[in-house]
């Protein structure tokens, strides 16, 4: 790699490693070209489906990513399937991250984000590249300076399963910006998991998943089903698809209570001169620190966290272990990087 980077371990909750979590700017500095750097930290009491990716700038757009599974003995539906299957569902840019951020961060995207040119499943679709000057930044076919190449009819990706078997299949939505409504052609599918929390199960048509999202479901494999096409089945009014309030956790369990509260006001902003969108929290913009990460100011802090950081750093300094109840207030969907569902 020609650039720093760092590995983030979607989803672990890192009690007590923090600095394994691999956010750069924040856990640690980027990881320099040529060197290596070994992730290593136990996780005691979490299972489930989760995912790592690249944690510099927008890399794991460029596809710097993978699942990761945790099998444990405490599963409570370990003996309700046959099989596992990973699916990771995506979305895809011709163009590397790099230049498109470029141009969303510049007047000439008047905050418009990218439009993604595919869909991926495990990181493979086909794609008629008669279709690429249509993309934002074109290419023609097999051209191109390494950066754009475009082929056409690149192989799918083919499950192959067994009548009568009951799979499970962990779906993972690994994108940057789309997300996805996931269904299996005439089967029912029984969601059992999200966010690596088992959840009572419950039985719908379509599983719609956001961006780093992950959703487990479990299908039976029947008779081969007479497939229809997206266009004709994607609107069906006969869909029941997972919403959020049918989400019970399987092992209930009531939130603590909190000591303290934070309030986070999300949002995104256009800067009215420029017209750029940026990410905003509490009305500020922010940058990481790649050369400063904000563990390493705490350690350089000798502990006195209060007097490391200054006015214009959002950081919550706690003087002994607390319950923090982090209130987010959002008109656009948040990435969640590590929570728990709890009881509601
Ligand atoms: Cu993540």
């Amino acid at each position: 790699m020609v650039n720093g980077t760092a590995i983030h371990w979607h989803g672990m909750f890192q009690n007590g490693t923090n600095w394994m979590d691999g956010t750069s700017g924040v856990t640690q500095c980027p990881i320099p070209p040529g060197q290596s750097f070994t992730y290593n930290f136990t996780v005691p009491n979490q299972w489930g489906t989760f995912w790592w990716h690249a944690h510099a700038g927008s890399q794991y757009v460029d596809g710097i990513v993978g699942p990761l599974i945790i099998h444990s003995p405490d599963e409570p539906h370990v003996d309700k399937y046959n099989q596992d299957l990973i699916m990771m569902v995506s979305d895809h840019y011709h163009t590397d991250s790099g230049s498109l951020v470029a141009w969303y961060l510049s007047t000439a995207s008047e905050g418009v984000e990218p439009v993604p040119d595919n869909g991926l499943i495990n990181g493979r679709n086909s794609f008629d590249c008669s279709m690429a000057p249509e993309a934002l930044f074109p290419s023609a076919p097999g051209s191109g300076n390494g950066k754009n190449r475009c082929i056409s009819d690149a192989p799918r990706t083919i499950f192959e399963v067994e009548q009568g078997l009951t799979y499970r299949i962990r779906i993972i939505n690994t994108g940057s910006f789309a997300d996805f409504k996931v269904s299996v052609d005439e089967h029912e599918l029984t969601v059992i998991e999200a966010d690596g929390v088992d959840m009572v199960p419950v039985k719908v048509q379509r599983v719609p998943i956001h961006v780093a999202q992950s959703r487990i479901a479990k299908a039976f494999s029947q008779e081969p089903p007479e497939s229809a096409d997206w266009k004709e089945s994607a609107w069906s009014p006969h869909c029941d698809d997972l919403k959020a309030e049918m989400l019970k956790p399987f092992f209930a369990r009531d939130a603590p209570k909190a000591d303290i509260q934070v309030v986070l006001e999300m949002s995104f902003q256009t800067i009215t001169r420029d017209r750029v969108n940026m990410g905003y929290v509490n009305r500020t913009s922010w940058r990481p620190q790649l050369d400063n990460p904000t563990m390493l100011q705490v350690a350089e802090g000798g502990g006195n966290s209060a007097m490391v950081f200054d006015a214009s750093q959002l950081v919550v300094t706690l003087e002994t272990v607390q319950t923090v109840e982090i209130v987010v207030n959002s008109k656009q969907i948040i990435w969640m990087k590590e929570h728990i569902l709890f009881t509601w």
